[in-house]
């Protein structure tokens, strides 16, 4: 069977045997091959258009290929891409400055990947227990909440219990704890006890892995007063749940928490270059010296110009509050729609998920590969949570169209 190609010239078989026999099995992707990206949807080698409900996990909240994003990407990229940090570069100064004035903070320290970004938290915690703080040297604990995901580095699956993410990678890092998520008096009980030792208290605002889990109104807030009263750093790693992805720029600014360190990534650079950023004030910020910490790409010219411009195209498309307005919407389409496999459905703007109720067998996996047969594009979390996040740029007519193409994929499961 040969099918006439539309893009590139290998066809979606040869491409997914290619990643079997060539890449390490470290996923296990939907069988489906994508071949171009433009805003909301996908098109796979044979032509076949897809709905984007995935986004990237949230980093291309802006739409793929966005014009305006890969403009800047073009031009830096004839003129500098890579220098190092050996060096000053004329485009690093003028995005840190964009940047912190953006989210509202004194400094940043720009690395590549979200769990680089996370990495950079915890060494800055750290840094600042013993310098600041003056917890006794080797003795600074970090704390975490159950069900979180941050990454995939050995310290960060140290935090970690799902036995998927850490198991066979031992030995654990030291000096972290985790307490239940979604329950500030956990958290306060261990600051009680153990308080003086801490350096931070790290948390997603939303667990996304989890299965978008929206804590209770007030938990971050709580979270942060309690970390206020014992000295301890609040750091939101909003690398999923931040960028206007939630229906606010952070979705820790639904309690207007202001986090003393924020970790982010994924959109900041609209999908276009692996980007992160740790912002903090300048006396946490200031615990690194010139040596102790970095990456030969963090911060370089051409990232620097696509995650501004990237920011640029949140800001003036006004994408937080299309994702709010358009993520209630979505939220009340669904959950008018009565069906025996729908148990639930939950998120905050345009990062929602349908928990669902096995039946006859089928599980959400079953669920999103009916969802790509009808032109949808999305990801099961565990085996009965579907992930909804489609790019913010979305229209309504757009949105109505993917509700239908949900609902007819369900009323075959009745
Ligand atoms: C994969 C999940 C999403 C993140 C938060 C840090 C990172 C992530 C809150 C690390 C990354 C990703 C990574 C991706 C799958 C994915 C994911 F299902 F695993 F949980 F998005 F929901 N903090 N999340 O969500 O950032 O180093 O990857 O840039 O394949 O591992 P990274």
């Amino acid at each position: 069977m040969s099918e006439t190609l539309k893009y590139g010239n290998i066809s979606s078989r040869e491409a997914m045997e290619l990643e079997e026999r060539y890449g390490a099995h470290n996923y296990h992707p939907l069988p489906v091959v994508l071949a171009k990206g433009e805003g909301v949807f996908l098109w796979d080698p044979e032509g076949k258009r897809y709905y984007d409900f995935l986004s990237a996990y949230s980093a291309v909240n802006q739409g793929h290929c966005h014009p305006h994003i890969i403009k800047a990407l073009c031009e830096q990229a004839h003129t500098l891409t890579l220098t190092s940090r050996a060096f000053y570069n004329n485009k690093l100064g003028e995005y840190e400055k964009f940047i912190t004035e953006y989210f509202g903070y004194d400094m940043v320290l720009p690395m590549n990947s979200g769990a680089e970004g996370v990495e950079t938290a915890m060494k800055l915690a750290r840094k600042w227990a013993y310098n600041v703080k003056g917890v006794e040297d080797g003795n600074a604990i970090i704390i975490f909440a159950e069900g979180n995901f941050h990454g995939r580095t050995l310290a960060i699956v140290s935090a970690s219990n799902d036995p998927v993410a850490y198991e066979g990678y031992g030995p654990y890092l030291p000096g972290i704890v985790r307490v239940p998520y979604n329950n500030v008096n956990a958290l306060s009980e261990y600051l009680q006890k153990h308080g003086k030792n801490v350096a931070a208290f790290i948390v997603e605002p939303i667990q996304g892995e989890a299965g978008v889990f929206v804590p209770d109104d007030g938990y971050l807030k709580g979270c942060y007063e309690a970390c206020k009263e014992h000295n301890v750093l609040f750091i939101a790693d909003e690398i999923q749940s931040g960028i206007a992805r939630t229906g606010k720029l952070l979705a820790c600014d639904y309690e207007n928490v202001r986090p003393d360190v924020l970790i982010l990534g994924k959109a900041i650079s609209g999908g276009v270059l692996p980007v992160s950023a740790v912002l903090a004030d300048r006396e946490i910020m200031l615990q690194i010296k010139p040596g102790q910490h970095g990456s030969t790409f963090g911060g370089f010219p051409l990232a620097c110009v696509v995650a501004k411009a990237a920011l640029e195209v949140v800001r003036d498309e006004k994408l937080a509050e299309r994702a709010y307005d358009l993520g209630k919407y979505f939220r009340k389409e669904l959950r008018n729609y009565e069906h025996p496999m729908i148990k639930l459905v939950r998120g905050r703007g345009l990062l929602n998920a349908i928990v669902v109720e096995p039946k006859d067998g089928k599980e959400a996996w079953d669920v999103c590969v009916m969802l790509k047969e009808k032109g949808l594009l999305c990801k099961p979390t565990h085996r009965h949570i579907i992930r909804l996040a489609p790019p913010l740029v979305i229209s309504k007519e757009e949105l109505d169209e993917c509700v239908s193409i949900i609902k007819s994929v369900f009323e075959t499961l009745r």
